[in-house]
């Protein structure tokens, strides 16, 4: 079997990686041996080619069953292509902010720059008979380089954020070039129709694009696939370590209710929003007063890109203001984290609470939705409030209830129908959830992935003959006479 080269901004380090990427693809390449290659800030020098060398070497990190490389990069160059385009251009774009956008020509230079780098180390490791899986915004242009150098395997992309709409691209002043690079590839996975519907609204206003009648896209002289393969949890593990974790994860009284929020502190993630529903709704509703917490874990990231820091200022002001207003003796109602918890505590956490808060502005997936059901006990299950702007949604919509950050009562009358909800509704509503999370799950999204690329080229090689046929070239060997 061919083998499969994930590449990813970030690798799995360490001898006992973890996290989602990780986890759903650590089957597939432990099976069929496979490479990952991902980059790292750096002395260039700690590499082991000559730093001025003109093709950058890539670093191994042995210790697992898979082979793992990495591109080191300069700290300046790093940080103008990761927190600079990646983060101040590209993800503000795809989660509809384009007001945050900081489009600085270095930063741009130094993406185009990277992916340059990081293509023509790649290159030198490659198979003919590799399958490429190339992940998120910080790569779309990796493709595109290494067709430059090149290279003619399979590659497949996936995109974990949302695809930005038509008019938000217009914000890029080369917008033409995101529909180059991702022509590159031969398929672009995204998490849900919603965002196919975009990225194919993209195309569709580019001279040049031809749609064709089984979904795909002509560009230029490329043609890709787009598909959704909404991505998933390992639900069966999540659920029993949850199950093992709750008893040592309890916060408040046996009494006093438990909303839960697990989050990186990101402006896309809604989290202003939350506070001022649940604010609206101790306000409204004050049989609640004294007999709710609102736990809302915030993990800390890219605290260098300002806007990072001015939501952090804004959550410190607004939930100092909740809890002057609403505690008493011996009752805080919003305990508000600024840090990461361990992921034990964290499943035993979403077990133990009544409802699980997920509002995203803009999500491409939200991952916490799928854990937090995962985490339930089905005979007494809590109650998903989801944003509809969550990918999560157009799987998990049906059942969870639904709402809408931009209203703030909205949003608290859904918190006080989930508290209140009847046994009989929950855990209805949490088996139909359930069933989802766990059929698919991470290795049904991986395998979907890796089966669509696949397929493609054998697609490709059957048409490549069906050109040699036309053309009056037999792809067959001549029968000798005897
Ligand atoms: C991107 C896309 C897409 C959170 N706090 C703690 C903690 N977490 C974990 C959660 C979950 C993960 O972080 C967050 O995943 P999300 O999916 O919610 O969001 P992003 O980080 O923005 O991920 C997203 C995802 O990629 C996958 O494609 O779904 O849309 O934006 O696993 O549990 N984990 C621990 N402590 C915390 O305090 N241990």
């Amino acid at each position: 079997m061919s083998r499969l080269v994930v590449i990813s901004n970030r690798m799995p380090l360490g001898d006992n990686p973890s996290g989602g990427l990780v986890v759903a693809l650590r089957d597939t390449m432990e099976e069929q041996g496979g490479l990952w290659v991902g980059i790292a800030q750096g002395d260039e020098a700690d590499q082991s080619g000559a730093p001025q060398s003109p093709v950058p070497r890539l670093q191994d990190h042995p210790g697992l069953s898979f082979d793992r490389k990495c591109l080191t990069v300069p700290p300046e160059l790093y940080d103008d292509y990761y927190l600079g385009y990646s983060n101040s251009v590209l993800w503000p774009l795809c989660h509809g902010r384009t007001d945050l956008i900081d489009l600085q020509q270095r930063y741009r230079k130094a993406y185009i720059e990277v992916n340059r780098r990081l293509a023509k180390a790649v290159a030198l490791y490659l198979k003919p008979d590799d399958r490429i899986w190339v992940h998120d915004y910080h790569l779309f242009p990796l493709a595109d380089a290494l067709r430059e150098e090149g290279v003619l395997n399979p590659i497949g992309f996936f995109l974990h954020i949302p695809f930005p709409s038509a008019a938000n691209v217009g914000a890029l002043t080369h917008v033409g070039e995101l529909a180059k690079w991702l022509a590159a590839y031969d398929l672009v996975g995204l998490q849900t129709n919603r965002d196919v519907a975009s990225c194919l609204e993209v195309f569709r206003t580019l001279p040049g694009a031809q749609m064709l009648m089984d979904g795909s896209i002509r560009y230029r002289d490329r043609m890709v696939d787009l598909k959704s393969f909404p991505i998933g949890i390992e639900a069966k593990a999540f659920g029993q370590m949850a199950a093992r974790t709750c008893g040592q994860s309890t916060l408040a009284d046996d009494d006093s209710k438990l909303v839960i929020g697990a989050d990186r502190l990101d402006y896309s993630k809604g989290l202003p929003q939350r506070f001022l529903a649940f604010d609206h709704l101790l306000e409204t509703r004050d049989e609640w007063r004294g007999r709710i917490n609102y736990l809302q874990i915030a993990s800390p990231t890219r605290e260098d890109v300002q806007a990072y820091r001015e939501i952090r200022e804004e959550l410190e002001q607004l939930s100092g203001a909740i809890n002057g207003r609403f505690s008493d003796i011996g009752y805080t109602p919003l305990q508000y984290l600024h840090r990461t918890v361990d992921r034990n505590r964290l499943a035993g956490l979403y077990r133990n609470a009544k409802v699980g808060l997920v509002i995203p502005l803009a999500d491409g997936m939200n991952l916490v939705a799928k854990e937090y059901v995962a985490a339930q006990d089905p005979a007494d299950p809590g109650v998903l409030v989801l944003s509809g702007f969550a990918g999560a949604a157009e799987q998990l919509g049906e059942h969870a209830l639904i709402a809408n950050p931009y209203d703030s009562h909205q949003m608290a009358e859904c918190i006080h129908k989930a508290l209140s909800m009847p046994l009989t509704e929950r855990q209805e509503r949490h088996a139909a959830l359930l069933e989802n999370v766990l059929s698919e799950d991470v290795a049904w999204w991986a395998n979907s992935f890796l089966k669509a690329l696949r397929d493609k080229a054998m697609d490709e090689d059957f048409l490549q003959l069906l050109a040699q046929l036309r053309e009056g070239q037999s792809p067959l060997k001549p029968v000798e006479a005897s």
